[in-house]
C-alpha cells in the first residue's frame, strides 16, 4: 500500500446463470427480478480481455453484492472494493448510491456464468476457485487470461487435472489457449511457455512470483498484438485503446486503490 497508487481497469462481468447455491440465496434477498448483476474484475492487463477464458474469485473469501441505482445494475466484489469504489469519481458518485444488499462467500459463486467482455468465448465463462485470491487487493474477482497471466495458466491448470477436488465440473475449464501478444523470446503464449520452461508444477509454486514479473515486463515492453482490431500495434499503445474502449462501451471503469 502507502504512497504507492495501483491503476486497475475494472471489468464488468455479468451474470448469465447463477450456481445453484448462488440462486437460493438470491432468491432470499429478493433482488428484483430484471435485476443485471456484474462482477468486478481489477486488471492491469485490459489489452488482453480477447483471451480471457473463466473468472476467479478465492473460495473463502467474502464478497458483497451492492445495488448502484443505475439501470438496475448490482455489482459483485469484496466489501472493501465496494467501500473503495463509493468514493471514486465516475462510479458511484454519479450512480447515486452504494448499498449493500447481500453478502456470499466465493464458494457459493462457483459455477456461476458470465458474459465476459470482449472475450472469444461469446456463451459465457464460468466462475472458478483460485486460492490465491487476495482479499486486500483490487476487488478480489480476477479475470482469468492463461495466455498471458502464469497465475492464471497454473490455476487452469491445476483445476483442469483435479475437478473433483476443486469441486467442478471438467467442462466449466476452458483448456484451449488463444494467442493475443507476440513477445520476441517467449513467442505469443508467454504465460504458458515460462510455466514450462521454469518447471512450474502448481498454482502455490513460489517461481510463479519470477514468472509474473517476466511475462508482466516482457508483454508490456516487448509485446505486439496478434489479436483483435488493435493488431500490429504494440501493447503499450493498445492497453490505453483497450482500456478506453471498454470504459466507453460501458464494460469497465477506472478503480485506482
Ligand atoms: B492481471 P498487482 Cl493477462 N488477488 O489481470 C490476486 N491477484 C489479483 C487480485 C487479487 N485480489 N486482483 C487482481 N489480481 C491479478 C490480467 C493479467 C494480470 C495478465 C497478466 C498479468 C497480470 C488477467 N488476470 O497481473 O499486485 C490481476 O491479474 C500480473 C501482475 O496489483 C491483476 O492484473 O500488481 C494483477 O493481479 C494485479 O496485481
Amino acid at each position: 500500500e502507502g504512497v504507492n497508487v495501483q491503476e486497475y481497469t475494472a471489468i464488468k462481468l455479468r451474470v448469465l446463470t447463477w450456481s445453484d447455491a448462488a440462486r437460493a440465496k438470491i432468491q432470499a434477498a429478493n433482488l428484483p427480478a430484471d435485476a443485471q448483476v456484474y462482477f468486478v474484475a481489477a486488471t492491469l492487463r485490459p489489452e488482453t480481455m480477447y483471451g480471457q477464458t473463466c473468472c476467479f474469485v478465492g473460495p473463502k473469501v467474502k464478497y458483497t453484492i451492492v445495488s448502484t441505482a443505475k439501470d438496475n445494475e448490482y455489482l459483485f466484489l469484496t466489501g472493501r472494493a465496494a467501500r473503495n469504489i463509493a468514493y471514486q469519481p465516475g462510479t458511484f458518485a454519479e450512480w447515486g448510491q452504494c448499498v449493500n444488499v447481500l453478502d456470499l462467500d466465493g464458494a457459493d459463486v462457483i459455477g456461476t456464468k458470465v458474459d465476459a467482455p470482449l472475450s472469444v468465448h461469446k456463451d459465457g465463462v464460468y466462475i472458478l476457485p483460485m486460492e490465491t485470491v487476495k482479499e486486500t487487493k483490487g476487488t478480489g474477482v480476477v479475470t482469468c487470461v492463461p495466455s498471458d497471466s502464469p497465475d492464471d495458466y497454473a490455476t487452469t491448470i491445476d483445476l483442469s487435472n483435479k475437478p473433483d477436488y476443486y469441486k467442478i465440473k471438467k467442462e466449466w475449464v476452458i483448456t484451449d489457449i488463444l494467442p493475443i501478444i507476440q513477445t520476441p523470446t517467449y513467442g505469443n503464449l508467454i504465460a504458458p511457455t515460462l510455466v514450462t520452461q521454469m518447471k512450474i508444477v502448481s498454482s502455490k509454486d513460489p517461481k510463479l512470483a519470477e514468472a509474473k514479473e517476466i511475462a508482466y515486463k516482457d508483454g508490456f515492453y516487448q509485446g505486439t498484438m496478434v489479436y483483435g482490431e488493435f493488431t500490429g500495434r504494440s501493447v503499450q499503445e493498445a492497453k490505453g485503446l483497450l482500456q478506453k474502449h471498454l470504459v466507453d462501451s460501458g464494460n469497465a471503469f477506472h478503480y485506482a486503490e
